[in-house]
């Protein structure tokens, strides 16, 4: 494909702090096996093997070995069904964890896990594997001991209460698939910095079930004055004391929910047990965790975490705020950055996309850049601000290609390239970065993160 050159050549430099003076060297000499021991996933690994199997000859016989042999399984007795009490994964499927970020600093590494994208299907992220981004680390808390309170300015509240957790799963629940994305996913991917895996580039958006009560059946049950509130603030229980301004209409909607389940059981606690506030659609941040606080207001509240934090550096230096909805957005999860394509053949290119104003419409892939785009088979039904899961067979022909996906909402949003991002946000945000994202296939095999240079 002469028509792109990478913008910052072959391989564009990671920033010091990702990898070690060795590491670098190794890249810039050749040698890119390390890539393949830090990265690959056992997803990646089976990708090869199938692709080997079916391509060499020597595979036959050692599938016959297999079929004809009969291992250890298939001669004696299996383990207690009662063990353990709670199921875990397979052994065979260690690698598939949540993961620091080494392109991180220390702090912030130590504040966030990114989940691993790479290896998994469907729309739902399990729950040990849901991303974790807690400003003061998280906690387990008791959840006899824990209380929610419901308050308001002036008169905006009749009876203020302060609710169990009990009381909360007393109430009439729903249950609805929404995703949560932190409004720093992606962030790296800004500059001229790039981090090797879809973990790192994507890994901050994770998608459950979520069970819990409309935040609105709470007000009306405080006899809230709904004519005369405007704003709603929330407020976590942990050190972090994580607190937002969210508009009354997303709580009118009846879209914003206390929630205490998780993918059919209480909430991690890592992801706010006993209690915390889904906003779908809305930035992470505002999916208070350690839900200890709701007040009503009829101006925005101002809060650190929307006056400091969570705010956007424009090109014309002014500061963006409250700009807290998730647009329109896709990844191609595999084949992804730091995975190997062992031989040429047939693959299942998947990702997930996803948009916080709705359903996502479409989703189109490009294996040539962005040149040529076929429409992806999206897996239904596809949920209301939830991930959607994209599939599309891809034939590599052995040569170098560029995989890229592009999605379209029930809003008609498009997802933009990076150009057209860059050209309205400037280069210095952090947050909110919805960019079409590359990944190159080397004729090696190998799968890299780039960016692509238009001309
Ligand atoms: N109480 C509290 N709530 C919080 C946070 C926190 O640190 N404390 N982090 C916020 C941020 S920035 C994000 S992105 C999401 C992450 O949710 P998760 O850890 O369940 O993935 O929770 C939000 N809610
Ligand atoms: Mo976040």
């Amino acid at each position: 494909m002469s028509d792109y050159s990478n913008k910052r050549g072959r391989l564009r430099p990671a920033p010091e702090n990702f990898l070690t003076a060795e590491q670098i060297q190794q890249v810039q000499s050749g040698r890119r096996d390390f890539l393949r021991r830090t990265f690959a996933s056992a997803s990646a690994a089976m990708l090869a093997t199938g692709a080997a199997n079916a391509y060499a000859d020597e595979s036959v016989a050692k599938d016959e070995k297999y079929i004809l042999n009969k291992p250890v399984w298939g001669t004696t007795l299996g383990r207690p069904v009662s063990e353990p009490p709670y199921g875990m994964p397979s052994k065979y499927e260690a690698n598939l964890v949540r993961r620091m970020s080494p392109g991180l600093s220390a702090v912030s590494q130590a504040n966030v896990a990114f989940a691993p994208l790479q290896g998994m299907f469907g729309i739902i992220t399990p729950s040990g594997l849901h991303f974790n981004r807690s400003h003061q680390g998280w906690y387990d808390m008791d959840p006899s001991q824990f209380r929610l309170m419901v308050m308001g300015q002036g008169n905006l509240v009749r009876h203020p209460k302060v609710y169990s957790v009990g009381d909360i799963m007393r109430m009439q629940p729903v249950s609805r698939i929404h995703f949560i994305e932190c409004g720093a996913n992606t962030a790296m991917e800004w500059g001229n910095v790039s981090v090797p895996t879809v973990q790192y580039t994507h890994g901050m958006v994770s998608c459950s079930e979520f069970t819990g009560v409309p935040l609105l059946h709470l007000l009306q049950d405080c006899g809230a004055n709904l004519d005369g509130v405007r704003f709603v603030m929330a407020e976590g229980a942990d050190g972090a004391h994580e607190n937002r301004t969210i508009p009354i209409s997303l709580v009118l909607s009846g879209e914003v929910l206390v929630a205490y389940g998780q993918n059919g059981e209480m909430l991690r606690p890592e992801n706010g047990y006993p209690l915390r506030l889904i906003v779908p659609g809305v930035e992470g941040v505002s999916n208070i965790k350690y839900l200890r606080r709701i007040k009503l207001g009829t101006e925005p509240f101002g809060t650190k975490d929307e006056v400091l934090n969570y705010v956007d550096l424009m090109p014309d230096g002014k500061l963006r705020q409250y700009t807290s909805l998730m647009e329109c957005k896709s990844v191609i999860t595999s084949p992804s950055g730091g995975q190997v394509l062992l031989d040429k053949g047939l693959y299942n290119v998947t990702g997930i996309a996803w948009s916080g104003r709705g359903r996502i419409k479409r989703v189109d892939v490009s294996f040539d850049g962005g040149v040529n785009w076929h429409r992806a088979r999206l897996e239904e039904p596809v949920q209301n601000k939830a991930l959607a899961r994209f599939n599309i067979p891809w034939v590599w022909n052995g040569k170098s290609a560029f995989l890229q996906s592009r999605a379209v909402d029930e809003t008609g949003f498009v997802q933009p390239t990076l150009q057209q991002l860059v050209k309205v946000r400037g280069l210095r945000s952090i947050y909110h970065n919805n960019a079409i994202q590359t990944w190159q296939v080397e004729e090696t095999g190998d799968v890299r993160n780039v960016e692509l240079a238009h001309s």
